[in-house]
């Protein structure tokens, strides 16, 4: 799979880990309409990964994260698509506000236990799983053109994370 260049993008998750619960949401538009996932977006011009992540999460769901902390980083690439998504993945554990819907998004919270993933895109209950662990990943995702079947995929546990994913470092 030939690339020839990568997007930003944010996605971040608010945890109610006292009750063990995640709020998704139902992605109303756009790319990933009438799946769950979490909130975000692509970066803006002159801002970082952090910055998008904590706008996106109040513009799409009017909570204000009081800690945001970077988790993880996918990257997708999808058959005939030269451009691949690099998704930087936020837990946030401390946040004011309540989720409100949104023109994109429908806010509900799940269990971690009941987590729809069947109506998440398919890379989630891969990773997302880790997230909720408390650990670090990096992933890579090569989809077919379905945007559904996953064709390979690479999902390592680290430490720490780099600033961005190192496309040198492609698996496939
Ligand atoms: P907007 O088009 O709304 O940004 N995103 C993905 N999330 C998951 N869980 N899996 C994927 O597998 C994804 N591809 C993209 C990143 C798109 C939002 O959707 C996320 C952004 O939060 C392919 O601006």
């Amino acid at each position: 799979m030939t690339i020839q260049g990568k997007k930003f993008y944010t996605l971040v998750f608010t945890l109610d880990q006292p009750n063990q619960k995640i709020l998704l949401g139902m992605k109303k538009r756009g790319f990933g309409m009438n799946k769950y996932n979490g909130f975000g977006g692509k970066l803006e011009p002159g801002e970082t990964i952090e910055e998008a992540a904590y706008r996106e999460l109040l513009e799409e769901s009017y909570i204000k994260a009081k800690d945001m902390k970077h988790v993880g980083i996918n990257l997708f690439t999808f058959e005939n698509n030269p451009i691949a998504m690099e998704v930087h993945v936020f837990v946030t554990l401390n946040y004011e506000g309540t989720p409100l819907e949104t023109e994109e998004m429908r806010p509900e919270w799940f269990s971690y236990d009941a987590i729809p993933y069947d109506q998440m895109w398919t890379d989630d209950r891969f990773w997302l799983p880790i997230a909720l662990d408390g650990k670090m990943f990096i992933g890579e995702y090569y989809f077919a053109e379905d945007q559904k079947t996953i064709l390979s995929e690479k999902l390592d546990i680290v430490h720490e994370l780099p600033r961005e994913f190192d496309l040198d470092k492609r698996t496939f």
